[in-house]
Formats: structure tokens, sequence, C-alpha cells
């Protein structure tokens, strides 16, 4: 068994003066992404990231094939966004994470900070890995 820790998540902030939007109703800048734990590349075991934004933008469907694997995007409304991970090995079935995109503050705390984070920390957990995932697991 092999196992490697993730983090997944959003940042998002308003959109100020400075900023170019393609469409007035963008209140706020976001990225959504995925890395690895400490921050380290883990571009040797997943080949890509597709990550499935709400039907409300133009191209929904972003393939990132290398790293950072995230989306920037600008917008006004909150969504479940699903993150699904490819493996170096093509015989090794993709895993789907859901991450909501958070834009707004749970509470109206007057010392909210400018920005929102949302994270999940979880572990892939390959009980059986095929070979050519194995092999690039276990040589990094
Ligand atoms: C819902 N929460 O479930 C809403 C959807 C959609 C957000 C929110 C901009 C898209 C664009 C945008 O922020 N969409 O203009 O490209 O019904």
């Amino acid at each position: 068994m092999q196992s490697r820790p993730i983090v997944y998540g959003s940042f998002a902030s308003l959109v100020t003066k400075n900023d170019t939007v393609s469409d007035p109703n963008h209140t706020h800048k976001w990225k959504v992404y995925l890395k690895g734990a400490d921050g380290e590349d883990i571009s040797y075991f997943i080949e890509k990231v597709v990550f499935k934004l709400h039907e409300s933008f133009a191209v929904p469907i972003r393939e990132i094939k290398s790293p950072p694997f995230q989306v920037s995007e600008t917008g006004w409304g909150e969504f479940n966004i699903a993150i699904t991970m490819h493996f170096v090995d093509p015989n090794e079935p993709p895993i789907t994470v859901n991450h909501m995109l958070q834009l707004y503050h749970k509470d109206d705390n007057p010392l909210q900070k400018k920005y929102v984070v949302s994270e999940h920390f979880d572990e892939l957990v390959f009980t059986s890995p095929n070979n050519d995932l194995y092999d690039a697991l276990v040589s990094n």
C-alpha cells in the first residue's frame, strides 16, 4: 500500500479597481487548486487534473496537465467544483473529490480577513497500484 497526502481548496478575494474582469457582474477573483500537502510537486504520479466548474462558465471543463494544478477565474457565485485526478498509469482509475468554492465569509466578524480560504487535507491511498503508478510512487 502507498499513500500520498494532498491538499485541495480555494482562495478568493474581492475584485478591485485595478483588476480587469470579463463581466461587470463578477465581484470576486478566485483560484481552485490541488497540491501536495507539504507544497511538494505531485506531477511524478499525477498526470493531469480536471476541474469541472459551474455551467455558467463558457468553458466549464478545465484540464491542467502540468503543475501548478490550479484554475484562476473571476465570478459572482459559489458552487461545487469536481476535481478529478488522473494518474501516470492510464489503467489506474481516476479519483474525484469535491470542493465547494467559497467566496464569502461565513460570519460577520469585523476582524475578518480580506480573503477567504477553504482547504481540505486528504490522503490518497493506493491499496494495489498498477505497475507504472507503483514505480512512480516508490522512485520518488
Ligand atoms: C447555483 N450557486 O448553484 C449558483 C451558481 C454560478 C457562479 C453560481 C460566473 C460565471 C460567468 C459565476 O460566478 N457563476 O459569468 O462566467 O445556482
